[in-house]
């Protein structure tokens, strides 16, 4: 007889809606993947490409890896032969082991990042490479790091972000350089259409989200710090300053009062091409509060990324938009603010030499470097598509003297290049923790069958890793059970895993949270720091400054964003998924379309020093003049030309944080002749 459960779970995914699912399982096995009508954030439907991806690729044994692969043809052919797991780790200890007898574990890299944000799976392996001595290439360098380190420098912190229930008790929410529509679906389309108060967009791209604001202040891109001193110059003259909160809980605010004077919303218009009066609607209805402020990662991931972030932060700071309730400023929530010990689950201590990072941007250069990489581990991450100077990279992969292993549900672009491949487990096939990081909620990612094959979790995989380097240390081997208990009891919020389970999450605050409620900032001052004397021993100017990022004057500054059909790369190889997506295409605006002779449909091309990509234009003006914009996250191997946006990506540097400045791009765009119909 028919059997079917319905078990609850949480969408780990990097994203901001941390969705609520409901699995139907019939017989032992999954027969569908389903949203959660109870959770607060879901209401009952998955995001469309989870629809179809958790229905599709996802559960598909013929796409999914189910056994440990070596290679056999050339790296990056693809040509691989199944192995056992034995057969793999100790393949696997007899490459690393010598490298350990040399005492050159920093020449093991490793690579890692939002694949699954569960917590096990997310952390749990760095006690191994940690273990090892292995150089970790920064994870956020790749997306957010220069949001960090400047907001690190203001407010002491950027992982602290306002409660989004706080909403009901705001005047006005800004949403500056992110993108709801396609990031947080359900934050878009539920969050967003409750709210009572005013919505200001400013961001370059008339996103839907954009299209729904009361003000869309669409700038040129690079130029939000002259939008930022503006509001402030405006936000002063017109006395919505909180002088009280401003000598109270910050420092540094006289330095930058000298510097708005000047920045007044004319000049602002000059170099944003944003209307002056929208700027001063803009600082007024923000200036009057109580006022939300959410910073999206797009907003940093450009060449003056972080002198950007600082400067929009001096916002709150100034009006006393924090502390109080229905404000505060927001990047996104860590597992701190849910009292997640993530020293635990990462072990430190076990290094036995100094932390060793590289940023992301100087991988395609430490991988082609001998002396620097002899291993090298990709895992939770597809560098091959998301990754900059993709065809480096591409030529560094190939090293033959690299002993590469790539851990993964699939057998990616980057996974082409492995000299072994671990099968991994997906999150419908093992218990863990999520902590999503908008919502202030705790969940559970429950077991719905087992994986299939002989595809494992990420922590089994690493037990067994340490296991077969014949590392003894115990919290190599740690199991999972223990590790969610210990998890669990440390955060006090008085559930245990079995309570959590059965749930799916749980909300630890009854009422909104007061972001800063103490107005104690974990800055050397204590203070607001509005000068930062942290930042000039970084190099950088006592105060933001209101600089632009002057566009191009040739050729176009290319935005490569989220995709609303992909998580990154991720469901880039789902047939349904494939087929919203279409051929690689490009938004080109009317106007300049009209220069370069394009029509929607036409073949172009883009290039510039780093490569030629080839793309389908979209004539459109969602996006202003001297803007063009294709999304991230196709899979190379899939595309006609073996390639993605990122074969166009210098992998620039933001002015902070070593981090990707992906949205600096600069192209050059050429319509190609249309091919003879031979018909
Ligand atoms: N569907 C989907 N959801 C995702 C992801 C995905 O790939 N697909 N990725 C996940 C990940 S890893 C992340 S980090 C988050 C990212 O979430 P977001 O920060 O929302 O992501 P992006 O799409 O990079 O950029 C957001 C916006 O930044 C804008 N932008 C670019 N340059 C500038 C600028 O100079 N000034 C301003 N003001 N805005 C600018 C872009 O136009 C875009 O609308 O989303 C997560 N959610
Ligand atoms: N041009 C351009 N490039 C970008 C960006 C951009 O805006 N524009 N955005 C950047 C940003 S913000 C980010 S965060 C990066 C993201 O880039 P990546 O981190 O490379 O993201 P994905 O391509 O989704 O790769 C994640 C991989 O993890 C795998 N995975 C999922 N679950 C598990 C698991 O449980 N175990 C293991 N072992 N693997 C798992 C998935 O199958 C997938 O292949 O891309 C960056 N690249
Ligand atoms: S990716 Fe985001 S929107 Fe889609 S199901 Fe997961 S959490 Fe929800
Ligand atoms: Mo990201």
């Amino acid at each position: 007889m028919d059997r079917t459960e319905w078990i609850r779970t949480t969408c780990p995914r990097d994203c901001y809606d941390g969705c609520g699912i409901l699995v139907e399982r019939r017989d032992g096995t999954i027969h569908r993947v389903l949203g959660d009508p109870d959770h607060p954030v879901s209401r009952g439907a998955l995001c469309s490409k989870c629809a179809l991806a958790y229905n599709g690729a996802w559960r598909d044994i013929e796409q999914r890896l189910t056994t440990p692969l070596r290679r056999v043809g050339a790296k990056g052919n693809g040509d691989f032969v199944p192995i056992s797991w034995e057969a793999a780790l100790e393949e696997i200890s007899n490459r690393l082991q010598p490298i350990v007898t040399d005492n050159a574990g920093e020449t093991i890299l490793h690579a890692h990042y939002t694949g699954t944000c569960s917590l096990l799976a997310g952390e749990f392996p760095l006690r191994f490479f940690n273990r090892l001595g292995a150089t970790e290439v920064d994870p956020d360098t790749i997306c957010n790091n220069a949001g960090h380190v400047a907001l690190g420098y203001v407010y002491g912190s950027s992982t602290r972000g306002f409660d989004p229930r706080s909403i009901g008790e705001s005047h006005c929410l800004i949403i500056w350089g992110a993108n709801p529509s396609a990031c947080a679906p359900h934050v878009h389309k539920y969050w967003l259409e409750d709210r009572a108060n005013q919505l200001i967009v400013i961001d370059p791209v008339r996103h839907a989200t954009a299209e729904c604001a009361d003000m869309h202040l669409q700038l040129a891109p690079g130029s939000d710090a002259a939008i930022a001193f503006a509001m402030m110059h405006v936000i002063e003259r017109d006395g919505l300053c909180d002088d009280e909160f401003i000598a109270a809980h910050t420092f540094g605010w006289q330095q930058l009062r000298a510097e708005i004077a000047v920045c007044t919303p004319s000049w602002a218009e000059r170099q944003s091409g944003v209307p002056a009066a929208l700027v001063e609607q803009a600082a007024h209805c923000y200036g009057r509060g109580p006022s939300l402020l959410w910073l999206g990662q797009g907003l940093q991931r450009q060449r003056l990324g972080g002198n950007i972030m600082r400067a929009c932060a001096m916002l709150p700071a100034i009006t006393g938009n924090i502390g109080k309730r229905g404000a505060g400023i927001g990047y996104l929530n860590g597992g701190a603010s849910r009292a997640i010990d993530s020293n635990y689950l990462t072990a430190p201590h076990l290094r036995r030499d100094l932390e060793r990072t590289i940023s992301h941007m100087d991988l395609a250069d430490a991988l082609a470097d001998r002396e620097r990489s002899r291993a090298f581990f990709c895992w939770n991450m597809n560098i091959a598509g998301s990754a900059p100077r993709q065809a480096t990279l591409r030529d560094a992969l190939r090293r033959e003297d690299l002993f590469c292993v790539v851990i993964d549900l699939f057998q990616t672009d980057t996974a082409d290049f492995a000299d072994i491949v671990l099968p991994a487990a997906s999150f419908l096939e093992f218990d863990d923790l999520v902590v999503p990081y908008f919502f202030l909620q705790l969940a559970a990612q429950v077991k719905a069958e087992n994986a299939p094959g002989d595809a494992l979790p990420n922590p089994e995989i690493f037990r067994r890793l340490a296991r077969a380097m014949e590392f003894n240390e115990p919290e190599l081997m740690t199991s999972d059970e223990e590790m969610l208990d210990t998890l669990l009891q440390r955060c006090e919020l008085d559930v245990n895993w079995q309570q959590l389970s059965a749930c799916g999450f749980i909300e630890p605050w009854d009422e909104p949270v007061v972001q800063f409620e103490d107005l104690r900032f974990p800055t050397p001052s204590g203070k607001i720091e509005i000068a930062s004397a942290r930042a000039v021993a970084d190099g950088h100017p006592s105060v933001p400054t209101p600089t632009v990022e002057a566009m191009p004057e040739q050729g176009f500054r290319l935005l490569s964003p989220a995709s609303p059909w992909q998580m990154n790369g991720s469901y880039g190889n789902d047939a349904h998924i494939r087929r919203q997506l279409g051929t690689t295409s490009v938004s080109i605006h009317p106007g300049d379309a009209q220069r370069l002779g394009v029509t929607t449909g036409d073949s172009v091309v883009l290039t510039n020093s780093e490569g030629r990509l080839q793309a389908q234009a979209v004539v459109d003006a969602i996006i202003p003049v001297g803007v063009v914009l294709s999304h991230k996250g196709r899979w190379p191997k899939l595309e006609n030309h073996g390639t993605n946006v990122n074969l166009l990506n210098p992998g620039t540097r933001t002015d902070m944080g070593d981090s990707s400045a992906v949205h600096s791009i600069v192209v050059n765009i050429e319509r190609l002749p249309t091919p003879r119909s031979d018909a």
